[in-house]
């Protein structure tokens, strides 16, 4: 079977990722099945620079067709933060649960109509040349008062989806898989670079 490689290293994000991209007859693998591939600085300022970043480094280590994807929270009643500092917010090697507990403490005093946050992601396509191109795609929620929900990932357990008016914790994959920031950015993905996937 064909195989797209994605630079990334988390868990929850490749289980996403394969969920979003399971029309295509290709085995979607990731730097967990690759342990030896070198790390990646993220020190790029915006999640795109990240995203094409992580594409490219594993990319020219490899010599293939590489997908990079970099995404976060931002809070509007922290001027955006965590942003792309989402993974490292309560320091550099923090669980999911210390940068929930971060952020609820940051958010203690602030009423509920104060508590909207986005999330996004952004999808980078890279070959040994270079960047071939980015997508991008959010979603907006509320940031709850304390954690529901086991599901998902990172974040998702104090990320209320206003419409269900649960959070990511509590609903079911499939319904984060229509509606995530991550989900409208490979939809995208599929309309400018589902081509390269055809071709792996
Ligand atoms: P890689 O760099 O190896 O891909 P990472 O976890 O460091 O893994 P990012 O730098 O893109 O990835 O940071 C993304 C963080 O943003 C992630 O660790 C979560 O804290 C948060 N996040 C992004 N998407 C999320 C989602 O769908 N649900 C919950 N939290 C999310």
């Amino acid at each position: 079977m064909k195989e797209l490689l994605v630079a990334t290293r988390n868990a929850g994000k490749i289980r996403e990722l394969k969920l979003l991209l399971k029309e295509y007859p290709i085995a979607v693998t990731s730097l967990l099945d690759y342990p030896d591939m070198p790390e990646i600085i993220e020190d790029a300022e915006t999640f795109e620079g990240n995203a094409a970043k992580k594409a490219v480094v594993i990319a020219q280590h490899t010599g293939r067709i590489v997908m990079g994807e970099d995404s976060g929270l931002s809070v509007e009643a922290l001027g955006g933060r965590p942003g792309v500092y989402s993974a490292r917010y309560a320091g550099e090697k923090a669980t999911d649960q210390q940068n929930n507990t971060k952020l609820l403490q940051e958010l203690k005093d602030v009423p509920m109509s104060r508590r909207k946050a986005c999330y996004h992601s952004y999808i980078a396509l890279a070959d040994p040349k270079g960047v071939i191109g980015v997508v991008s795609g959010t979603c907006h929620g509320i940031i709850a008062t304390e954690p529901h929900g086991t599901n998902g990932f990172g974040y998702d357990p104090l990320f209320i989806v206003p419409q269900y008016h649960k959070t990511f914790g509590q609903l079911n994959p499939s319904i984060k898989a229509e509606i995530s920031h991550r989900s409208w950015a490979l939809k995208k993905f599929k309309l400018e670079f589902g081509d390269y996937l055809k071709r792996l």
